[in-house]
């Protein structure tokens, strides 16, 4: 059965791919699965039906008969458990690429929201001038520590994983702040994160989405 997935109408981001169903449509395209997507306004993401998706009233979703997801690192994770590609075979090796999903997700990304937080919610605040430079140093301090992890290595932790994934995509909500670039290997470990071709046609189609034209393809 293939799975029906959520994605905005219209994404604020104008097709930048920053919103969470990207990440979802890549792991689905390092896989081979194909799958639908339904897309859903602002409102209609908080009306009942959706909500009995998704509690908090939010995009991504996964449906797949009775099966209903929601939040973008568990379905990554699903998508990762039921097919061959995302995460090696070795029970260790598994462990530590399900550690890097949690570290993207839970150590990684909340510093980088609350950069965005600060630059759209907070933006006409008095203090938050004053925040900013905080917010930055907390994700330098985190960008720092991933470089020296990462050191010359192309991944995280031997091939490409859904840890890899999560982490690129985390990262990628950064790239207009210019921190990015403040660390070149971090740089370059996204670049090569949005060179994979399954990244390329996820990217492709959200995009077709914000341009108005049906996704091509799967
Ligand atoms: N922890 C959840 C997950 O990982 O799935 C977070 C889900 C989430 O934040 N969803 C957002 C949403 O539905 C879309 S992705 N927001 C609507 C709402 O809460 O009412 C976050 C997002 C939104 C916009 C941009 N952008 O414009 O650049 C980027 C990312």
């Amino acid at each position: 059965m293939m799975p029906t997935i959520t994605a905005f109408e219209r994404s604020p981001d104008g097709g930048r791919g920053l919103a969470r169903d990207t990440r979802v449509r890549w792991a689905f395209e390092e896989v081979g699965q194909p799958y639908a997507v339904r897309l859903v306004s602002f409102a209609a993401m908080k009306e009942p039906a959706h909500r009995a998706l998704h509690p908090f009233g939010q995009i991504p979703t996964y449906e797949e008969g009775d099966l209903v997801l929601f939040e973008s690192g568990a379905i990554v994770f699903h998508i990762a458990e039921r097919h061959a590609g995302l995460l090696p075979d070795g029970a260790d090796a598994r462990a530590r690429a399900i550690t890097w999903m949690f570290a993207a997700l839970s150590t990684v990304e909340p510093p980088i929201l609350e950069l965005v937080t600060a630059k759209i919610s907070e933006r006409n605040e008095a203090w938050t001038a004053q925040r900013l430079p905080l917010v930055e140093d907390r994700i330098r301090s985190r960008l720092h520590e991933l470089a020296a992890r990462l050191g010359k290595a192309g991944w995280l932790d031997g091939a490409f994983s859904a840890g890899d994934l999560l982490m690129v995509s985390v990262l990628l909500r950064l790239r207009r702040s210019g921190l990015l670039d403040e660390f070149p290997s971090i740089a370059a470990y996204v670049a090569r994160g949005e060179a994979r071709p399954a990244y390329q046609r996820a990217f492709a189609a959200q995009l077709s989405v914000a341009k108005g034209q049906p996704p091509a393809g799967r």
